[in-house]
């Protein structure tokens, strides 16, 4: 590696900051904020450094390991990659493709390596046993999407840059620096929308870092999202307020809509959601009255018993008002690499409920079941049951709800194989662990979150770090599994042609294709030139093809579309290369005319499948509440990353943050203290947890972030088994499920707490290796 300074995007959050990594000796000496970054305009989080430690850790995986009777032992790539492809091989020979269960996690989404690779793989592996984290996650806007604008990706992100009102409900950018929409130095932008005038609303039953900046904060009952916008949309309709503006031509079942609201007044729905009636009609005209404002929704809002109502009603809010297609509104990226575009062309605009799980009969999204019932596809006998599994970049033992019964499941597996690079709660379960480069390693390119972006622009990073031969990136591993399989599946033949495309694939791997991909996108060759001939040639394909010819799609993609006239061009991997900073390609423009995919060119504002689960949300309101039940909810905290940076000394040390959040008037009722371990039970499910008292909670409501719980044995990851803290998903059910997308419910399960009767210090009284964990009274202060 070559001294001096090397710019690239960080890859561990949705943000996608610019940094500057200053390499001396060979070794990282520094990691700054890149000022030069046209999106994050020097802006870092303190989790940028953590690249370093996770680069440098000693623990981190570089060569396949095997499990033996006496431990972990290294293999040679090859030896590892035999015996994973003839595992995986004769499952599927014996007990049928759908034997073979596969889990994939979150990291794969900032990895255009693992994201060109996985296609190959999963067809490769043939199961219909997928899952994903997309199901503890991002599932119902991915449902509205499809089922409103006809496509799965293709998401409404707000202007904040323009808007003049930010309402945010059930998301924290201050923690999370923003999700499903990509926001680095969500601080900055929100500083300089107050500048214009502006304000922020937040609604959450914590008074989040988000919430402390905001101009108006309402709590609200965890789970009752749906009736809140439920209500605002009733006063839109009852107030005369509904302006739909530039989607007026494009929407249809507008009466549908309004009659499903009607019975949401916000009278009907105050107590329910804790908020009060002329809060929610203020909220409504706040909206309607606001031309420049945006209304959004995320993870405290999608992973709960409502979640896919919720995310379509705050859809729908956007459009009533005029916000969708609006500058300041929310509007539909540009990017670059047009994902959407791409796959309507293919035919992969999304689908859902095409066949269902063999257990419980869950719908597919996009192909993959819900992740709440894994452990029901492993544990339950019968054909079709998961016998072998596969994870890659993922840690669902944490991050699934009842974690401790997917431990159960994985630890009964005839075979296991994770690509992953640490030994945590999911891969100790593996014979073999294929462990791929480190990020640092290889080339980056945001082919998704460039999709999610408050701003087009298009980065390419150089591998900063040598990895020598011995290595594999993820799509390596991916496709050389892929390959042997459909070798072994063919009887140890392929014809030469498919041999040939193999070979050919995996030799010229993802950087050609972003390049190929770049050059023929939107922003790609510059025809101004030749435009004159080309031009009608174009509009002529445009006009007279049929809908679905595949000529019209690739005309619409490329450069030549009139439509992307006025977009900068000359994209390409050099250019990119030349401008390591990245490349500005302009604010979000209104764009829907040419971004619905929906078959009848319409928005559908009210699907039959939410309207049907209405009759659940009305009958829920007439169910009595409830009393003296509390309500547990999750939190991200800005120092972690889900579950896997947790061995990174600098991001943990300081003050304990894996504790129970408690309201102080539920803290007297309950007899708890401040520092004391509070045991939080559920059905059998049990966790001790540190208490920490604070009135951000709303009354009713303990939080617990998730992506905690190392003290399981086996793990090799000291640092994180120092400060193990406890996973809340091993307190959640996984039979909460929201039943029309199958989300996990992860947030607003009921729980019981109360003083532990444990008399040991408090981290300690949890694990199995208490003395090696760092008690609360003698960690550093932050
Ligand atoms: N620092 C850090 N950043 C991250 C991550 C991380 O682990 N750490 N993870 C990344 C990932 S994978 C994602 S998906 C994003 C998620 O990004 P966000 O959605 O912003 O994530 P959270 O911080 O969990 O915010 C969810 C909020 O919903 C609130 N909430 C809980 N229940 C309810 C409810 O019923 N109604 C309402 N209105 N609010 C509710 C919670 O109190 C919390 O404030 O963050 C990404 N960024
Ligand atoms: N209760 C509760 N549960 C939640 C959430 C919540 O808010 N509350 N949030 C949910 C959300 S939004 C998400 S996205 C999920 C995340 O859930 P998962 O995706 O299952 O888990 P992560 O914690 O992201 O773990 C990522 C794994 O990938 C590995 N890894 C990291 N980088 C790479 C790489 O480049 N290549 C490979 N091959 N492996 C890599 C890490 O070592 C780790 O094992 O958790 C969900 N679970
Ligand atoms: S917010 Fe932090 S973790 Fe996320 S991309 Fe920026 S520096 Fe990386
Ligand atoms: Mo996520």
């Amino acid at each position: 590696m070559k001294n001096g300074t090397h710019y690239r995007t960080c890859h561990l959050c949705e943000a996608m900051c610019g940094v500057a990594i200053e390499v001396k000796a060979g070794k990282i000496a520094s990691i700054r904020g890149d000022n030069k970054d046209p999106l994050s305009r020097g802006h870092i989080c303190p989790k940028a450094v953590a690249l370093q430690d996770l680069h440098e850790d000693p623990e981190r995986l570089r060569k396949p390991v095997r499990k033996t009777p006496t431990g972990w032992q290294e293999i040679e790539w090859d030896e590892a990659f035999t015996t994973v492809a003839e595992k995986l091989h004769s499952t599927r020979s014996t007990h049928g493709r759908n034997s073979i269960g596969v889990y994939l996690g979150n990291p794969n989404v900032h990895n255009h390596g693992s994201l060109i690779a996985t296609m190959p793989f999963l067809r490769a592996i043939g199961s219909q046993n997928r899952f994903s984290a997309t199901s503890n996650d991002q599932l119902p806007h991915m449902l509205a999407s499809l089922e409103m604008f006809g496509h799965q990706v293709l998401f409404p992100i707000p202007d904040i840059d323009n808007t003049d009102l930010f309402i945010c409900i059930g998301g924290n950018p201050m923690a999370s620096n923003g999700s499903l929409m990509t926001v680095p130095d969500f601080r900055g932008r929100l500083k300089a929308l107050k500048q214009r005038g502006g304000k922020m609303i937040v609604v959450d039953p914590r008074r989040t870092e988000t919430a402390q900046l905001a101009e108006e904060f309402h709590f609200i009952r965890p789970g009752t999202d749906a009736f809140l916008l439920m209500a605002m949309v009733n006063t839109l309709f009852s107030d005369g307020l509904v302006h739909p503006g530039p989607a007026e031509q494009f929407i249809k079942d507008l009466g549908l809509l309004r009659l499903a609201a009607l019975p949401f007044t916000p009278e009907a729905v105050a107590e329910t959601t804790g908020i009060a009636a002329a809060s929610i009609r203020d909220l409504a005209h706040q909206l309607a009255n606001t031309p420049k404002a945006a209304l959004y929704t995320r993870m405290g809002t999608s992973t709960q018993t409502f979640g896919s109502i919720a995310t379509w009603l705050a859809y729908c809010l956007n459009i009533l008002t005029g916000k969708l297609d609006n500058v300041g509104g929310v509007m539909f990226t540009q990017p670059a690499i047009d994902l959407i575009a791409l796959g309507a062309m293919s035919g992969q605009r999304g689908h859902f409920g095409k066949r269902h799980s063999r257990v419980k009969g869950l719908p597919e999204f996009a192909g993959e079941y819900p992740a709440s019932t894994m452990a029901d596809e492993i544990l339950t006998p019968g054909e079709g049951q998961i016998r072998a599994f596969v994870t890659v970049a993922g840690n669902p033992v944490l991050s699934s709800p009842n974690g401790r019964r997917l431990d159960e499941a994985l630890s009964g597996l005839d075979f296991m194989v994770s690509v992953d690079y640490y030994i945590n709660e999911t891969t100790r379960h593996a014979d073999i662990i294929l462990p791929p480069t480190a990020a640092l390693e290889r080339s980056h390119y945001d082919i998704v979150f460039n999709m999610l972006a408050v701003r087009n622009v298009s980065k390419y990073s150089e591998a900063l770090f040598d990895a020598g031969t011995d290595s594999r990136h993820d799509w390596q591993i991916l496709l050389e599994l892929a390959h042997r399989l459909e070798k072994l599946r063919k009887g140890n033949k392929l014809p030469l042609r498919s041999e040939l495309g193999w070979q050919a694939f995996k030799r010229v791997g993802p950087d050609s294709l972003v390049d190929l991909l770049l050059r023929t996108g939107p922003y790609g060759v510059d025809t101004s030139r030749v435009r004159g001939v080309l031009e009608p040639t174009t509009s002529l394909i445009l006009n007279l093809l049929p809908k679905h010819h595949p000529l019209k799609g690739l005309a619409k993609l490329s450069s030549l579309n009139p439509q992307w006239k006025e977009l900068p061009k000359g994209l390409s991997l050099k250019r990119l290369k030349e401008n390591p900073s990245g490349v500005d390609l302009g604010a979000l423009r209104p764009a829907l005319a040419n971004r619905l995919f929906t078959r009848d060119g319409k928005i559908n504002l009210a699907p039959r499948r939410y309207l049907k689960d209405v009759e659940r949300l009305h009958r829920q309101l007439s169910a009595p509440a409830s009393t003296g039940e509390l309500l547990l909810i999750g939190r991200r905290h800005v120092r972690t990353n889900n579950s896997w940076m947790h061995n990174s000394h600098r991001l943990v040390k300081g003050k304990d943050r894996c504790t129970l959040l408690v309201n102080p008037d539920d803290a007297n009722r309950l007899g708890l203290q401040a520092g004391c371990d509070a045991e939080i039970r559920a059905e059998n499910r049990c966790i001790l947890l540190p208490v920490e008292i604070t009135s951000d909670m709303m009354p009713g409501v303990v939080s617990i972030p998730h992506g905690w719980g190392h003290d399981r044995d086996g793990t090799q990851q000291t640092t994180a088994s120092a400060h193990a803290g406890a996973s809340i998903n091993d307190v959640l059910s996984d039979q909460h499920i929201d039943p029309v997308a199958g989300t996990s419910v992860l947030n607003g399960q009921p729980v019981t707490v109360k003083v532990s009767q444990s008399i040991q210090p408090s981290t300690s009284a949890r694990t199995t290796q208490g003395e090696q964990h760092a008690s609360m009274a003698t960690v550093e202060p932050d």
